[in-house]
């Protein structure tokens, strides 16, 4: 049932693009007619496509289209949709026992993944892990461990900055709509800072790192007092906020501060972390060791789940039962996770990671030397992103990012939009598209902007 190209294991689901009816199709309109009287409009959907399979580089759907997945269901299905290993592992352990709460009744998968990302996180210092449902519930814990550990109250986060929609994590996230609007009050002592956006910097790119650092630093100095602060948290490549990658020098100088205060640094890697960037998590970069790390997403080929992996000295402190939750580390999700992680590393998917990156990244510069529209091409790996301005070059094109994405799902290409100004097209294609799904997609877009 699987087939090896590239030296990925592929589903068996055709590698091709194929588009046989408008995008949405008539039956995938019939059922979002149902939804609408099922489900409030509060919950969106990209593009209303209803899924019947996918795999590979493909999403597949009722109407019998086939379309090029630029999207991973936002970074999730990095290793492909319903990969074989992983599909195999979750039927095996659905077969034996799906769920017992791991705080009843132990087993050994749980034990397993947290070995994993005590393992593969950066640093080789001793780590714990917890396992949780999703980014937003890791984020939330390690602000509570953070917070338990310092004794302090005061949570920094940052311009552009996403981390969930739960109150602490929506508190933590900077865009208001469609966030936050209306949802307050938020949850207190949560305080944001600039953040090092390379292609907005005020006096250039060049200065961003070092400039955007000091003014952080200077402001927790004096609005909050260092020592009033737990932890900051901060994306090492801003993921909603549009693949902002901070300029280089900010994020080592923000933990340098963090170290020299007491101050806890959570990297949260729920969108950057395994194998999306072409590292397996983002900090390695540029060498940063956090005291705590998030992640979810990208953990375990698409099913539930999320962790916080930290330093045992911090993890160890919280007191018996602190932590948990009735799902957090279900068996099905562990399954997968090792199934994913084992693929991961066998298949050497950073590597695929990067050569995404360097197959794409010329093709959007190319894109970008002949048409003004496109301000910034930016990204690494597999996470790359262009952001699209008007003719000035600088103010934000939000109606032209729409459009070109909407130009994209007609011709069966999946691409997400991003960005606090909505002016951000994003790709994070699956790390095993096959080559020639890859490069039709960047064709695509290509048309798009000429059309
Ligand atoms: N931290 C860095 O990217 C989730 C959000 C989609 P959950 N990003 C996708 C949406 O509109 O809700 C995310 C993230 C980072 C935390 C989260 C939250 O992860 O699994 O969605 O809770």
């Amino acid at each position: 049932m699987r087939r090896e190209a590239y030296g990925q294991t592929m589903s068996e689901l055709p590698q091709e693009r194929r588009v046989v009816t408008e995008i949405p199709g008539p039956i995938s309109r019939e059922l979002h007619a149902r939804r609408l009287d099922a489900v409030p409009p509060g919950v969106g959907s990209v593009l209303p496509v209803y899924v019947t399979d996918a795999g590979g580089g493909v999403i597949v759907d009722v109407d019998g289209n086939s379309l090029i997945d630029f999207g991973s269901g936002i970074a999730v299905t990095s290793v492909g949709n319903a990969n074989p290993k992983v599909a195999e592992a979750v039927a095996e352990q659905a077969a034996r026992f799906t769920h017992t709460c791991f705080m009843v009744a132990p087993y050994e998968s749980y034990v397993s993944v947290c070995e994993a990302l005590n393992r593969l996180t950066p640093g080789d210092h001793e780590k714990r892990s917890i396992l949780v449902n999703s980014g937003a519930e890791a984020v939330e814990n390690a602000v509570k461990i953070a917070r338990y550990v310092t004794g302090r109250d005061a949570i920094v986060a940052f311009d552009h900055g996403y981390h969930g929609r739960t109150l602490l994590t929506m508190t933590l996230t900077a865009k208001n709509m469609p966030y936050k609007h209306g949802f307050g009050p938020y949850a207190p002592e949560v305080y944001r800072m600039p953040m090092a956006y390379p292609f907005r910097w005020p006096s250039g790119p060049e200065n961003c790192g070092p400039e955007a650092a000091a003014q952080a630093i200077d402001q927790i100095s004096k609005q909050i007092g260092a020592t009033n602060v737990a932890a900051v948290v901060i994306e090492p490549i801003l993921g909603e906020g549009g693949f902002i990658e901070p300029a280089p020098g900010f994020l080592p100088a923000i933990a340098e501060f963090c170290k020299a205060n007491g101050i806890l640094f959570i990297a949260d890697e729920v969108q950057t972390g395994f194998a999306r960037t072409g590292d397996l998590f983002a900090c390695e970069h540029e060498g940063i060791v956090p005291d705590l790390v998030t992640t979810a997403k990208g953990i375990a080929g698409g099913l539930p789940l999320a962790g916080v992996t930290g330093r045992a000295e911090i993890m160890d402190k919280v007191h018996p039962g602190g932590l948990g939750g009735t799902f957090g580390g279900n068996p099905l999700s562990c399954a997968a996770a090792l199934a994913a992680i084992d693929v991961i590393e066998s298949e050497k998917l950073t590597e695929r990671a990067r050569w995404i990156g360097e197959t794409m990244l010329p093709r959007l510069g190319a894109l970008a030397a002949r048409d003004p529209r496109v301000g910034d091409v930016r990204g690494r790996g597999a996470m790359i992103a262009i952001e699209l301005v008007k003719e000035d070059g600088i103010t934000p094109n939000p109606e032209l990012t729409a459009e070109i994405a909407g130009r994209c799902h007609a011709n069966g290409l999946l691409v997400l939009t991003a960005g606090t100004y909505g002016n951000v097209l994003r790709f994070l294609p699956p790390l095993v598209i096959p080559e020639h799904l890859l490069l039709e997609g960047l064709d695509i877009l290509d048309e798009a902007f000429a059309g």
